[in-house]
């Protein structure tokens, strides 16, 4: 039992109806350690100022706490600068900006946009909005019924016309880790942008964004101990300099006047009106506990969660498994017989086991598999293998009531 990191979550101390909470919901959002908790607490008890703008102590301390965290993203991810570091409000608004900026300059009637099968809504909705304002046409990357891109279809996908390349890089919903590097290789060689959605890769795996040669890589902070409303945008320092802005009003500007307006440098050219301060600040303290927690030690213990659960579900009738990719992290997504997952869901709660049931904003990828949604369990290092049991008991009793 790794008490010692479970300790640092008072989360996970409660109990939901009268039952020991058992967070298996983590690929929503996972719970926050003790120190992001108290550095959003010490923030606004201590620092809280408008940042960039005021000559105060105040103003000064918030600005070099705040641009001290992108300088931190810039290294946890590897970037070659902190101007390649855009804060959002999380993965779906990182897309947009994406969507909305590069689909001005490079989106066009006779253009394309690839995505993928197994895309998250977030990942999908933009992009037909930049299509649908621009002219250009949406294409998909098949995948196959083990929920693996397709990617012997990829080269034929891939033309002159094909302006961008958008794949998650670990789907929410089968756990399928894709092989982002050879799309990233077949989409360079015809000099194609690619943006990966790292929404539930970042939280399970080193990202280094030169090795992997992207050129957008989005994330949300809540997905990796850190607080929502908090989320990032990488672009290359190349790529972004093309694009237009996204959102007009303060900071993001050098100088106004009704004639005319001129843009701010990267990354505050993105970054219009009051940022999240507080949120940017413990989100920076979410990095350090996954640095110091190491990121080895977090996926090989999630390796073993999800090894072990599907061992004891395999040993139990009338599961299928929804996904069953070579590569895989993070979440197990199954169906019990034809019993609906949310029944399941439901009764799992009254033994205070959570885990989420639907379509997990997939539905494209719903429709391709016949069903509505599954019931998926997805892990972080705090969980335990005694958690398993006890979700297993839940889950034991809930088929007995449902038969
Ligand atoms: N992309 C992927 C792959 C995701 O899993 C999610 C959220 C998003 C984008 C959107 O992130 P947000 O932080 O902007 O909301 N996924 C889920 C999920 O699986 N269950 O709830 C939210």
């Amino acid at each position: 039992m790794n008490r010692e990191i479970r300790d640092q979550f008072p989360i996970l101390g409660r109990e939901v109806n009268k039952r020991p909470l058992v967070y298996f919901d983590n690929a929503a959002t996972t719970q926050k350690p003790e120190r992001v908790i108290a550095s959003l607490g010490h923030y606004y008890r201590s620092m809280n100022s408008n940042i960039h703008r005021g000559v105060h102590a105040l103003s000064q301390e918030a600005t070099e706490a705040y641009e001290g965290v992108r300088k931190q993203v810039a290294q946890f991810i590897n970037a070659s600068s902190h101007r390649e570091i855009i804060f959002t409000r999380g993965t779906t608004e990182s897309i947009n900006l994406v969507a909305s900026s590069f689909g001005k300059k490079f989106l066009a009637p006779g253009k394309e946009v690839l995505i993928s099968a197994m895309e998250h809504h977030s990942n999908i909705v933009p992009w037909q909005m930049a299509c649908e304002a621009s002219g250009a046409q949406l294409k998909v990357i098949p995948v196959n019924d083990r929920g693996e891109l397709m990617l012997e279809k990829l080269p034929s996908l891939l033309s002159p016309k094909t302006a961008i390349v958008a794949v998650t890089h670990i789907s929410n919903a089968l756990g399928t880790v894709n092989p982002v590097k050879e799309i990233i290789a077949m989409a360079q060689q015809h000099h194609i942008p690619v943006l990966l959605d790292g929404a539930q890769a970042i939280p399970h795996m080193e990202v280094d964004v030169q090795a992997l040669g992207v050129d957008f890589y989005c994330f949300s902070s809540h997905k990796m101990y850190g607080p929502m409303g908090i989320g990032v945008l990488y672009g290359r320092e190349g790529l972004l300099d093309q694009l237009p802005p996204y959102q007009g009003g303060g900071e993001m500007i050098e100088k106004v006047s009704f004639e005319h307006t001129s843009y701010n440098e990267l990354p505050f050219r993105f970054e219009a009106g009051t940022p999240n301060v507080g949120d940017a600040i413990a989100f920076g303290e979410a990095m350090y506990f996954i640095l110091e927690t190491g990121y080895q030690k977090i996926a090989a213990h999630e390796k073993h969660l999800i090894e072990y659960t599907e061992e004891k579900l395999r040993q139990r009738e009338g599961i299928r498994f929804v996904g069953s990719a070579k590569e895989r992290a993070g979440v197990i997504s199954f169906l019990v017989n034809n019993i609906h997952p949310y029944d399941i869901g439901m009764i799992m709660d009254k033994f205070g086991i959570a885990v989420r049931t639907g379509n997990h904003c997939a539905q494209p990828l719903m429709d391709q598999y016949g069903i509505t949604g599954t019931i998926r369990i997805s892990f972080a290092v705090y969980n335990t293998t005694e958690e398993v049991d006890q979700a297993l008991k839940a889950l034991d009793k809930a088929i007995d009531m449902l038969r």
